[in-house]
């Protein structure tokens, strides 16, 4: 047995990382083992936000990394790796935020929505949220049914949005609606006559998350709500490529946190003859599958940093790591969870808590069927979903 290989890490890949990048994973790391690791299991037990943890999650001056002009993704996917060591629905504050709107704003908003948002998006004083699927339109966002008008002063929005993350608290959601007939994106504040902000309760999953559904009533937005840059349906997938990657990094924290700490107990359990469970062939075969599972994970990760950096990336490519780790990352956390016995069901082991959570990471952002079929048209050339 090597003394130098992390259980969780057997190719080494965070021995290449440049001080910078293991700065910001180790930075995050020691926030999520202070501050989110000690709380969140009651949170979900009360199915309750963390909202203290916003100022804290401010001051590690992540989402700024976004706003460079090239950005370092790599290091930005480790931070989303640290985080979802502590919960799937932390990582997702910043892939909305961060990913879905911060990501907007600077690509294809105009200067003044630039200036009046950026920076208190990406320092977490105002939160976002993203308003896109419909109840009848999720995996199909082209059919949506949600309306703008032009009139005298800017235009009038009508509709009805669904699960969107931050949304019961967000200051500001960038909502699309169709504008004679094309897909177009509005900066809607949330305070506005006929918004209406309302939780989904009653989660099994992401229950430490401010889950909204939203009704938008006649809303009057004035002409400089529109993002000029976003006028199609791609715009909206490009912000969405974007959080996409960061869930491909994101569940690699979680799988590893169930992977570490199932490993921890399975040393200490002693059973059957005096020795440890971690002793026993069937369990030590597993673990090698999990070992196995999550560097693929991790070097899918990596390279698809490499290749974002470079902006060399394709849909496909995240929609691939998309896919792969989500579906990843719940088979870990569920045999994690049947390695613990009965304590896995706890919520102070955590590993429930993640593979739950993981259920919603595996739907949203795009199902694993709709990657599929994205992974699909890419190898065949051929569109199987219009
Ligand atoms: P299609 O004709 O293929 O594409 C329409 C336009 O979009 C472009 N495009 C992309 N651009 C960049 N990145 C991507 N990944 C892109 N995918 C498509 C495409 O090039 C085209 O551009 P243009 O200029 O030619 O018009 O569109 P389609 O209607 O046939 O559907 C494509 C499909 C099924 C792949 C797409 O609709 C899809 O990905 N569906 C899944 C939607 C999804 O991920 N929904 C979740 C949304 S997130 C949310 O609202 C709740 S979770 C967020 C939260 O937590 O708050």
């Amino acid at each position: 047995m090597s003394d130098t290989l992390q259980p969780t890490d057997l190719y080494q890949l965070d021995a290449g990382l440049t001080d910078a990048r293991r700065d910001i994973a180790a930075r995050t790391r020691t926030f999520v083992d202070a501050e989110v690791l000690p709380c969140i299991a009651d949170y979900h037990d009360r199915e309750e936000v963390p909202r203290h943890l916003l100022s804290g999650l401010a001051r590690l001056d992540l989402l700024p990394m976004l706003l460079d002009d090239k950005p370092d993704y790599i290091a930005y996917g480790l931070a989303m790796r640290e985080l979802e060591r502590g919960s799937s629905t932390l990582r997702s504050v910043f892939s909305v935020q961060g990913g879905l709107v911060l990501h907007a704003i600077k690509n294809f908003g105009s200067d003044a929505q630039r200036a009046r948002w950026l920076q208190p998006l990406a320092n977490l004083e105002s939160l976002a949220c993203f308003a896109l699927t419909e109840p009848l339109f999720g995996s199909n966002p082209s059919g949506m049914e949600t309306r703008a008008e032009k009139t005298a002063r800017g235009y009038r929005i009508n509709g009805h949005k669904r699960w969107a993350t931050n949304g019961t608290a967000a200051e500001v959601a960038l909502v699309w609606a169709k504008l004679d007939g094309r897909i177009c994106g509005f900066l809607v504040e949330t305070n506005l006559p006929g918004m209406d902000m309302r939780p989904i309760k009653g989660k099994i999953s992401f229950r430490t998350s401010e889950t909204a559904e939203l009704v938008l009533n006649n809303v009057e937005v004035p002409e400089s709500a529109l993002l000029p840059g976003a006028r199609s349906l791609g715009a909206a997938m490009a912000c969405l490529n974007q959080a996409r990657y960061s869930i491909a990094w994101g569940t690699i924290g979680a799988a590893q946190a169930c992977l570490e700490e199932t490993i921890a107990y399975l040393k200490q359990r002693i059973q059957f003859d005096e020795k440890p469970l971690a002793s026993h062939q069937l369990i030590q075969h597993k673990l090698a599958w999990m070992a196995a599972d999550l560097t693929a994970m991790q070097l899918m990760a990596m390279r698809l940093g490499e290749l974002k950096c470079a902006g060399r990336e394709v849909p496909a490519q995240v929609s691939l790591a998309k896919m792969y780790n989500s579906r990843k990352a719940i088979e870990i956390a569920r045999t994690c969870r049947e390695l613990l016995g009965a304590h896995g069901i706890l919520t102070d082991n955590h590993v429930m808590r993640r593979m739950v959570d993981l259920e919603t990471v595996i739907t949203y952002e795009g199902t694993e069927h709709i990657h599929a079929l994205i992974v699909g048209s890419e190898l065949t050339g051929i569109k199987a979903f219009s």
